[in-house]
């Protein structure tokens, strides 16, 4: 047998012996159950750990050596083992120590996880459909993504009508479609859209309510921002009148307020209503706009197919984001939309 290339016994103890002394090191340097581990996996780690490297070299000692270095093996074997569990038991003590020192207070309650909550706008659309709910109107749904029938045509908006500009609208480009020719899609402006896809379907009488997103390229500042949402309300019988508008944005703004508020209404112009009016009501001593309004164009009733000389109605469209600010006294739109949560926390 060749013994030119066998590690001299005395070597392999030496290793061995400073093993275990490195190892004691370590574990008694650990500070929590996280570092001992790390500890334990560098020595005594059944596959790369310190221990195992220099029970290879074994194979180096002389075969009348191997049961001496054999025992030896296995008593540091067991004093590092030793050593772990001892370190282990010194930090399971302090901690059981820790929780005895009176300064650490076992009935002081923990820390509550945080509780999530519905935006404030959600919240604000949750009542207006609860209040409007109590009047009788029920929630409608339309695409954000409409065509110009819908956000134009239907709602007596004709192509040369300068409200179908590309710098007031958001058109979308359609993979494919030509570019001559007007884009087809684009995102809904106002909701009034919802008034022709509900028309287009069902037959009077109607009492309806849309919430939902609008687009517009405005600049955003403290009242205005490119994407709001607005309350659009519809009602469709015979011989409705604009008493009848009133009572009905009187009746919401005391149910929204939670006071007998004055409405007023002034005139306006909007292309699907006729008479078309701005309604204000009087708060904390000023009046406030909260949205558009009129009786609905007996063009709008004939493209959907309505008699205008059997139905009436009126439809008024009114801005989520100034009802939600007037009632929390925000100042600036743009708060709702920035998402810190010390902000959307308060409400
Ligand atoms: C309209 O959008 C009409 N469709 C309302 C309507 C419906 C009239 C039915 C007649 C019949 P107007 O553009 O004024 O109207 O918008 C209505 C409300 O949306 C405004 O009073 C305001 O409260 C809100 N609003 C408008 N632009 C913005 C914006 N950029 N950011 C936030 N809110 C806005």
């Amino acid at each position: 047998m060749s013994s030119e290339t066998a590690t001299p016994l005395d070597d392999f103890l030496n290793q061995l012996e400073s093993l275990a002394a490195d190892a004691e090191t370590a574990f008694n340097a650990a500070g929590d159950d996280e570092q001992l581990e790390q500890a334990r996996v560098e020595f005594l780690g059944a596959r790369q750990g310190r221990l195992k490297s220099v029970q290879k070299n074994m194979g180096k000692v002389a075969g009348e050596d191997k049961p001496a270095a054999g025992k030896k093996l296995n008593e540091v074997k067991n004093a590092i083992q030793a050593a772990f569990e001892q370190a282990q038991e010194k930090l399971a003590g302090a901690a059981a120590e820790r929780v005895r020192d009176p300064q650490f207070d076992v009935s002081l309650p923990g820390a509550a996880p945080r509780i999530g909550r519905l935006h404030p706008i959600t919240q604000t659309i949750e009542e207006l459909k609860d209040i409007m709910g109590r009047l009788g109107f029920t929630p409608a749904d339309g695409p954000e993504v409409e065509d110009p029938w819908h956000n134009f045509e239907a709602l007596n908006i004709p192509e040369i009508h300068p409200a179908r500009d590309p710098l007031d609208n958001f058109y979308l480009s359609v993979a494919g479609a030509q570019h001559d020719t007007a884009p087809d899609r684009l995102l809904r402006s106002q909701t009034s859209t919802v008034q022709i896809r509900v028309m287009e379907n069902t037959q009077p009488p109607i009492r309806i309510i849309s919430l939902g997103r609008v687009y517009r390229p405005d600049t955003a500042d403290p009242t205005h921002y490119p994407m709001f949402h607005q309350m659009e309300g519809l009602l469709i019988d015979r011989d409705v009148s604009l008493a009848d508008l009133k009572t009905v944005l009187r009746l919401f703004a005391t149910n929204y307020l939670g006071e007998s508020v004055p409405v007023r209404i002034r005139p306006s112009f909007f292309p699907f209503t006729e008479p078309s009016v701005e309604a204000d009501y009087h708060w904390n001593g000023k009046w406030v706009e909260f949205g558009g309004a009129g009786m609905v164009d007996p063009n709008v009733l004939n493209s959907v197919g309505y008699d205008p000389e059997v139905w009436s109605g009126f439809a008024f469209g009114l801005g989520v984001e100034r009802l939600c600010m007037i009632r929390h006294q925000i100042t600036d739109i743009r708060d709702l939309f920035t998402n810190d949560v010390r902000f959307l926390r308060q409400f």
